[in-house]
C-alpha cells in the first residue's frame, strides 16, 4: 500500500471546468454517463489520468471520437491532442452491493451517495482531488414510483416524465466545487419545509427529506438549521448563496454527516429527534453538526483545501465555529467544558500513541484515517488560539480577508494564517509549529512566592513528547490565561493576562502582591496541553471554590479527583476529603447552575485516568474509581439524593436550566449507586418508570446496566419492548449494555453480537456494540484477552463489507505498549492477527500497521 506524501504535491496536469453527468438510476445497475471538459494546465505532454475504483470503463470518447485508452491500475489514461477537449465515459455500477457506503449506495430503498473524501471515484472516472473544480450539470432518470424525489446539488432546472414509470430532473450547481462536494439522492422522501430570508433580503426554501413517519421529529433540526443561518451571519457576515437548501437523512452512513454543497447528507442520528427518543445530549448534538455542516458551505466549500493534508483547514475551523455557535446558544462555560472532556478522551490518547500526527499531517496511506480528534478537535483548539491571541475584530477581519481573497479557490493552512496576519498586522508565525508537530505539550508551573518583598515568580517549562517520525521537538507558543488569587482571601490579587509561553523555560514575575498567591492557569483552557502545577496542601480546593473562571474552577476540581484516583491505582492511601468538601460545596452552591454543578462532580474516566499512569493496570483503576465513587457517594448521600430527586418540570423543556436538572439527576444517580446499589436500583428504577422523555430514562439506565438487581433486567426488557422498532434508539440498548461496568460485560456483547437486531453491515448499529465497547476500558482490557479477540473479530468481519468503518474500532489496540505486560501481549497478538488476514484493506492496514510500528 503506497504512502502519499505532503511534500509530493505537484498542481493538477489537466483541470475540468465543466462537468455533465447523467445517471440512469437503479438499485442494482445505475449506468452513468459523463461529460468533462478537459483543460491542460499549463506546458507540457501528460496524458489526462482519470481516477477510478472499482470502474470499468463501457465507452470512452473523446470530441465525440473513439480515442485510444487504457486502465493503470485503477486509472483511465487518454492521451489527449490539443489542450482542451471533450471526454465521454460510460459506466455501470451496483449500488445495491456497494457495502462500503463511499460512492452511489443503497440505503433503506433510497439511493445516496458519501464522496468525501474519494467516494466520487466509485461513480464515474474523474481526477479526484480537492483542487479541481468543477461547475456541474447532472440529469437524472429513475423509475418514479420508487423513486419520487430526485435530488442534487445546486439549483433544479426542469423536470419531467419519460416511459416505461420513469421521472427525470436536471440540475445545476452555480458554483464550481471539487468532485468530494457532489450529491445525489433519490428515494420515497418527504420534506419539512421552511424559508430562510437572508441579510441581504433573499428568501432560501430550506427542506429536510426523510421518510414520512419521521417528520415529526425534523423540528429541531430545522430549527437549528435557521439559527446557524443567522449566527453566520451575526458572527462572521456569512451569507447562504444559493436559492435552496436541501437536507436528506439516511440510516446507513459512515461519517456524522456531510456538507455537499447545497444538498447536505446526514447520518438519521443527527436529524431525527424529539424528547421520546432523543436524549439532550442527542438535542445539543443535532444542532452542532447542523450547524457544523451549514458553516461548511463558507469554510469548505466557497474556500476549499489543495489537498487532503489541509483537511485541518476546512474541519478544524468549522468546529472552531460549531463550537462557537452551540457556546452561544446555550452556556458557553459548560459548552467549554464538553469540549475539553472530549479533547482529552479523543485526541490526547491519539497524540501520545503510535497513531499520532500532526494536525496538519505529512503522509497517510488512507486519507479516510485522517477525519480524527486531532485534524478536528486539535484543529479547532489551534484556530481558537489564533482568536484568544488576536482577540475577537481582529480576527473576524482575518476570516473577511480569508473568504474574501480565497472565495472559489482550493487553499491552503498557510493562506488561512497569511490571511489573518495581513488583516490584522500580527505576526503568527511561530504559531505555525502547531500545524506541524504532532504531541500534547505538557507545561509545568511553580510559584516562588517572596512574602517580604511580595514579589512572586511564576516558573514555566514546556516539553513535548517524542511521536512518531519526530524524535525530538521544538518549543511551542502557549498563550496561557492566567491569574493569581490571594490565598487567604480568594480574592484575584494579580488579574487575568495572556502570558506567552514560547520558550523551553520562562518565569513571569508579579509585584506588589500583599497575600501568598494561588495560581489560576491555562483559564478557559487556553491552549491544548496538560499543565502539571506544583500546588501547595489545599490549594486546588480553594481554587475549586473561589476560582472566577469556571473552567478554572472546573479543572481544579478535576485535578483533585485525579489525586485521589492516582493514589488509589498506585495502591497509596488516598484522601478523598479535600473532593468531598469540594463537590459538597459544589452541590450546595446557590450561584452554580446544575449543568455546571453536573460537570464538576463527574469523575474522570477509567481510560483518562489510564492516560497519567505510566503502566497501565485496569483493575487497579477501576478499583481506586470504584473506591471514590463509594467515598463520594457515601459522604454526600443527602446532596446528591437530593439532585436525583430534583423536578426538571416537562421532558419537552429543554431550557438551559431544564437540561442541566437533569444532567444533574443522572450524574448523582451514578455517585449514588458507588455507595449504595440497593438505593440506586429502585432510585433509577423509579426515575425509568415516571420518565417523560429519552435523557432521564437513558441516565436511568445507564446506572442501572452495571448494578445486580431485578430491576436491571425489568427495565432493559421495557426498553427493549417499547423502541425495538426505531433504529436509533435500539442503538442505546446495544451501546448502554457494552458500555456496563461489569464481569460479565463481555458475555453479554457476545450474546448481542448474535441479536437478530445486530448486523455489522449498519455503521451506527456496529459502533453501537463495538465500538461502545473498545472504549470500555476495565470490560474491554479483561485480563483473559476475550475481550480483545472478539473486538479483532469484529475489526476483520467488518473490513470485508465496510473497511472505513472497520478502520475506526483499531484505535484501543494502539495502547498495548502501555499496559502490564500480559495485556499487553495479548493485545499485541490481535493485532498481529488482523495484520495476517489476507485481502485486508488500505484503511485496517494502515491503522494496524502503524499501532504495531
Ligand atoms: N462530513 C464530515 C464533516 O463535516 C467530513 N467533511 O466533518
Ligand atoms: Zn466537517
Amino acid at each position: 500500500h503506497a504512502t502519499i506524501r505532503r511534500e509530493d504535491y505537484r498542481p493538477p496536469d489537466w483541470l475540468v471546468p465543466e462537468i455533465a453527468l447523467d445517471f440512469a438510476l437503479d438499485a442494482d445497475v445505475t449506468r452513468v454517463r459523463s461529460r468533462l471538459t478537459v483543460e491542460r494546465n499549463g506546458a507540457h505532454d501528460r496524458p489526462l489520468r482519470l481516477d477510478g475504483d472499482e470502474l470499468t470503463p463501457l465507452n470512452v470518447l473523446a470530441n465525440g471520437q473513439d480515442v485510444a485508452w487504457r486502465m493503470e491500475g485503477p486509472q483511465l489514461v487518454v492521451d489527449i491532442e490539443g489542450d482542451r477537449a471533450d471526454l465521454e465515459t460510460e459506466v455501470e455500477i451496483n449500488p445495491a452491493q456497494n457495502t462500503k457506503l463511499m460512492g452511489l449506495y443503497a440505503s433503506g430503498g433510497m439511493l445516496c451517495t458519501q464522496c468525501e473524501a474519494e467516494g466520487f471515484r466509485r461513480i464515474t472516472f474523474f481526477p479526484d482531488r480537492p483542487d479541481v473544480l468543477s461547475r456541474y450539470r447532472v440529469r437524472m432518470d429513475a423509475d418514479e414510483q420508487r423513486f419520487p424525489i430526485l435530488l442534487t446539488n445546486g439549483n433544479e432546472l426542469a423536470s419531467g416524465k419519460g416511459e416505461h414509470g420513469r421521472h427525470w430532473a436536471e440540475w445545476e450547481d452555480p458554483f464550481p466545487k471539487p468532485s468530494y462536494l457532489f450529491a445525489l439522492v433519490a428515494g420515497d422522501l418527504k420534506p419539512n419545509r421552511d424559508t430562510f430570508t437572508t441579510m441581504s433580503g433573499r428568501k432560501v426554501d430550506l427542506a429536510i427529506w426523510v421518510r414520512e413517519a419521521d417528520l415529526p421529529k425534523t423540528g429541531h433540526a430545522m430549527a437549528s438549521l435557521k439559527a446557524a443561518m443567522a449566527w453566520d451571519e451575526k458572527v462572521y457576515g456569512r451569507e447562504y448563496d444559493l436559492d435552496q437548501f436541501n437536507i436528506v437523512a439516511v440510516s446507513d452512513f459512515n461519517m456524522g454527516a456531510m456538507e455537499n454543497k447545497g444538498l447536505n447528507v446526514f447520518n438519521s442520528r443527527y436529524i431525527l429527534a424529539d424528547p421520546e427518543i432523543a436524549t439532550d445530549a442527542d438535542f445539543d448534538a443535532i444542532a452542532a453538526v447542523v450547524a457544523h455542516e451549514y458553516f461548511h458551505n463558507w469554510s469548505g466549500n466557497r474556500v476549499t483545501c489543495r489537498d487532503w493534508f489541509q483537511l485541518s483547514l476546512k474541519e478544524g475551523f468549522t468546529v472552531f465555529r460549531d463550537q462557537s455557535f452551540s457556546a452561544d446558544m446555550g452556556s458557553a462555560a459548560v459548552k467549554r467544558i464538553e469540549d475539553v472532556r472530549v479533547l482529552r478522551m479523543a485526541q490526547f490518547p491519539e497524540d501520545s500513541g503510535p497513531l499520532a500526527h500532526p494536525v496538519r499531517p505529512d503522509s497517510y496511506i488512507e486519507i479516510s484515517n485522517f477525519y480524527t480528534a486531532t485534524v478536528y478537535n486539535k484543529g479547532a483548539e489551534l484556530i481558537r488560539m489564533f482568536h484568544t491571541v488576536l482577540g475577537p475584530e481582529k480576527f473576524r477581519a482575518g476570516t473577511d480577508l480569508y473568504f474574501d481573497r480565497h472565495d472559489g479557490e482550493a487553499a491552503t493552512c498557510d493562506d488561512f494564517v497569511k490571511a489573518l496576519e495581513d488583516a490584522s498586522g500580527v505576526d503568527l508565525s511561530a504559531f505555525k509549529i502547531w500545524y506541524s508537530q504532532a504531541g500534547t505539550p505538557q507545561v509545568d508551573a511553580r510559584i516562588d512566592y517572596d512574602a517580604d518583598t511580595g514579589t512572586a515568580l511564576l516558573k514555566l517549562g514546556q516539553r513535548v513528547a517524542p511521536t512518531p517520525g519526530q524524535p525530538s521537538k521544538a518549543p511551542m507558543p502557549i498563550p496561557l490565561r492566567t491569574a493569581l488569587l490571594g490565598e487567604a482571601s480568594g480574592a484575584e490579587i494579580a488579574s487575568e493576562q495572556l502570558i506567552l509561553l514560547d520558550r523551553p523555560e520562562q518565569t513571569v514575575r508579579f509585584e506588589g502582591l500583599d497575600e501568598a498567591p494561588l495560581l489560576s492557569i491555562n483559564r478557559g483552557f487556553s491552549a491544548p496541553v496538560v499543565v502539571r502545577a506544583k500546588r501547595k496542601g489545599d490549594e486546588l480546593e480553594r481554587l475549586a471554590q473561589s476560582d472566577a473562571d469556571p473552567f478554572a474552577r472546573y479543572e481544579a476540581m478535576q485535578e483533585l479527583a485525579f489525586e485521589a484516583l492516582l493514589a488509589g491505582a498506585r495502591g497509596e492511601a488516598v484522601d478523598a476529603e479535600p473532593l468531598i468538601r469540594a463537590a459538597g460545596n459544589t452541590l450546595r452552591s446557590n450561584e452554580l447552575d446544575p449543568a455546571f454543578k453536573a460537570e464538576a462532580i463527574l469523575l474522570p474516566t477509567e481510560a483518562v485516568i489510564a492516560e497519567r499512569m505510566d503502566v497501565v493496570d485496569p483493575d487497579a483503576i477501576h478499583s481506586s474509581r470504584e473506591h471514590l465513587r463509594h467515598a463520594l457517594g457515601s459522604a454526600l448521600m443527602d446532596d446528591l439524593a437530593k439532585a436525583q430527586a430534583a423536578d426538571a418540570g416537562s421532558g419537552a423543556d429543554l431550557s438551559p436550566l431544564a437540561k442541566g436538572t437533569r444532567r444533574l439527576r443522572s450524574v448523582s444517580l451514578g455517585l449514588i449507586a458507588g455507595a449504595d446499589q440497593a438505593r440506586a436500583a429502585g432510585l433509577a428504577k423509579a426515575q425509568f418508570d415516571v420518565a417523560d422523555n429519552m435523557t432521564d430514562r437513558q441516565g436511568a439506565l445507564s446506572v442501572l446496566v452495571s448494578l445486580d438487581a431485578p430491576e436491571r433486567e425489568a427495565a432493559l426488557t421495557a426498553f427493549y419492548e417499547r423502541f425495538h422498532e426505531d433504529a436509533l434508539v435500539l442503538d442505546k440498548w446495544f451501546a448502554l449494555q457494552a458500555a456496563a461496568q461489569r464481569t460479565d460485560t463481555l458475555d453479554q456483547v457476545l450474546t448481542l453480537a448474535a441479536h437478530r437486531e445486530f448486523t455489522i453491515a449498519n455503521p451506527n448499529r456496529l459502533r453501537a456494540l463495538a465500538g461502545t465497547f473498545g472504549v470500555n476500558h476495565w470490560a474491554f482490557n479483561g485480563a483473559d484477552g476475550r475481550g480483545y479477540a472478539f473486538l479483532a473479530d469484529m475489526i476483520v468481519a467488518a473490513d470485508k463489507l465496510n473497511p472505513q468503518v472497520a478502520a475506526r474500532l483499531v484505535p484501543p489496540f494502539g495502547r498495548w505498549r502501555r499496559f502490564e505486560p500480559k495485556r499487553s501481549a495479548l493485545m499485541r497478538s490481535q493485532l498481529e492477527r488482523i495484520m495476517n488476514t489476507p485481502g485486508l484493506s488500505r484503511d485496517v492496514f494502515e491503522q494496524v500497521s502503524k499501532s504495531l510500528a
